[in-house]
Formats: structure tokens, C-alpha cells, sequence
């Protein structure tokens, strides 16, 4: 073990914290973390470990949510400027707007939203149950927020909802082509090409398995192909090689790199323990709202 490794390791023990690390997570964060998840695990994993601090590597959005579902935890964020630029095209003022003019329309915000976004929200949810949520709303009309791929992807598996759909997208994802997906698809005839929903619809059309991270994850695990395609942040490749060592992975395009993820490193995480920082905290009174929109997600997913 690094000696940065063993100190996160003596400083964790002192505080009696735990380190939760998402799948987009540079590969020397996931190696120090005591969970590794997408966003969805990741809350039941903060709502239901005991312990008196959590260093959340990810962005702030998921720091967040920790503390909403944590409320008596120190949630500490490693790097402050961890944003997320697709949560930030909504705004709760924007939500109010869209409601008074779709009035009773239920609405789903994303896990990628702002903790005021969420409690303007009725429900929230991830990619891994998106479906699954919108689904169980009575009615055929929905509200969802702010991911318009992920949106578009939802109302094609649903084809008796109508989904109105707020124009934010992750721009990330978005920077994957149809031309990477054909000139992949040539280059490696037997790969399985696996795409998250927040690509564009044009790619998500052309993928042989369209999930979450943990979804992409699962399918390798359980598929007798060799060689994958993976369309989606370049992180979840560490997770993949990990669990299937003997299988082969291509990232679909070399721009699905999230910079905002990629500012976590060891160091941030040894400074984030020993000095206490940056700790998350949210207004009780909208994190009370907020607890609801993600306990019924959970309670249903
Ligand atoms: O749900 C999450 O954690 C995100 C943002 C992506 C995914 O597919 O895991």
C-alpha cells in the first residue's frame, strides 16, 4: 500500500468515515473506496451505512443527496467545483414555470439535479429506474427534467406516456456521433456496442444494449461476448476490467471524459479528511422535500 493510501486508510478509521465513490470516478479513487456505485446505489448505500462521516467522490449533486438521506452525517466533497453542468440548465424557478403551465402534470426530476430542483419535483430517479418511475405515475402526461435524452429514451419504451421534456443534456454524452457508432461497429463486428441514455437518440438507436452503469455492468457480467464497445464515461471501464479481467473494452468515443468527475484524486480525498473539507450542507426545509422525491424512488426501485 502508498503511503497517501495508508493515511486516507489511519484517517478514515479516526473519523469513523466511509468513502463512497461513483462509477465515473478516476480508477485511483475507486482503489481507496469502500463502495463504487452509480448514483442509485450509492443513496441506499448513504442512507443505510453507519457511520459518522462520508467523503462522497463524485459531484456535488450526489454529495448532496447523501446529506438529504443522511442528514446526521458529516458528507464531505472533495473537491468543491465538482459540478454538474447538466443539473445546472434548471433551475426551481423553471420547474415552478413549467408546472403552472402543465397544471396536475406529475413531475420527474433526474438524480442530476439541484437539491431545490429536487423538491420542486414529485419523484425523482436515476438512469438505472427512470423507466420504472415514469411508468408507475398515473395518467399519461409527464414533466421530466432536465435530461432531454434521457427523456426521449424513457417515452420510446413507454410509448402511452407523452413526456414534455426540458432541453438540458449532458455534454459529455452528447459529444458521441453516429459516424463513431458505424465506424466502431466496422472496425469490431463482434463487439457488443453498449450506450447510456444520455447519447443522443440518433446513437442510442444504434446500440445492441442501451443502460445505466450499473445496467452496462450487468450486461457484460452476464454476456458470452468478448470484445464491448462502451458508450458512456470512461470511468465505468475501471469497475468492467475489474469484474471481467479477461474480456475486452473500448470506450466509443475518446471525449467521454466528465472533467467535473475527473477532479477527485487521492490527495483531494487525504486533504478532505484531515481538514474537514468541503462539507455539505443543505436548508432543512428544502431537504425535508427534496427526502421525499428520492424516498419514493427508493421505495419503488
Ligand atoms: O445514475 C447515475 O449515477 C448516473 C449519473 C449515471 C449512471 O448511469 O450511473
Amino acid at each position: 500500500m502508498t503511503e497517501l493510501k495508508e493515511e486516507i486508510e489511519n484517517l478514515k478509521r479516526k473519523r469513523n468515515a466511509l468513502i463512497l465513490a461513483h462509477n465515473y470516478q478516476l480508477d485511483e479513487v475507486q482503489e481507496v473506496a469502500d463502495y463504487v456505485g452509480d448514483s442509485f446505489y450509492l443513496s441506499k448505500v448513504a442512507a443505510e451505512i453507519e457511520s459518522d462521516g462520508i467523503v462522497f467522490c463524485g459531484v456535488r449533486f450526489m454529495a448532496e443527496t447523501a446529506k438529504i438521506l443522511s442528514p446526521d452525517k458529516v458528507v464531505l466533497l472533495p473537491e468543491i467545483d465538482a459540478g454538474c453542468p447538466l443539473a445546472d440548465t434548471i433551475t426551481a424557478e423553471n420547474v415552478r414555470e413549467l408546472k403552472s403551465q402543465h397544471p396536475g402534470v406529475p413531475v420527474v426530476c433526474y438524480v442530476n439535479s439541484s437539491v431545490e430542483v429536487k423538491a420542486e419535483s414529485d419523484i425523482c430517479c436515476t438512469s438505472a429506474n427512470a423507466v420504472k418511475v415514469v411508468a408507475s405515475l398515473p395518467g399519461s402526461k409527464v414533466i421530466f427534467i432536465p435530461d432531454e435524452n434521457l427523456g426521449d429514451y424513457i417515452a420510446k419504451q413507454l410509448p402511452d406516456k407523452e413526456l414534455i421534456l426540458w432541453q438540458g443534456c449532458c455534454v459529455t454524452h452528447a459529444k458521441v456521433k453516429t459516424e463513431n457508432v458505424t465506424q466502431v461497429r466496422q472496425r469490431y463486428p463482434e463487439a457488443k456496442i453498449l450506450i447510456h441514455p444520455e447519447c443522443i437518440p440518433a446513437v442510442v438507436k444504434l446500440a445492441d444494449f442501451v443502460g445505466s452503469t450499473s445496467e452496462i455492468i450487468r450486461y457484460v457480467e452476464n454476456s458470452p461476448a468478448e470484445v464491448f464497445v462502451i458508450g458512456t464515461e470512461v470511468g465505468v471501464l475501471c469497475k468492467l476490467r475489474t469484474v471481467c479481467p479477461e474480456k475486452q473494452f473500448i470506450l466509443l468515443h475518446s471525449g467521454l471524459v466528465c472533467p467535473n468527475m475527473k477532479k477527485t484524486r487521492q490527495q483531494s480525498i487525504y486533504d478532505a479528511l484531515l481538514n474537514n473539507r468541503y462539507e455539505i450542507n443543505v436548508d432543512e426545509t428544502i431537504a425535508e422535500k427534496a427526502r421525499h422525491t428520492l424516498t419514493l424512488m427508493l421505495e419503488l426501485a
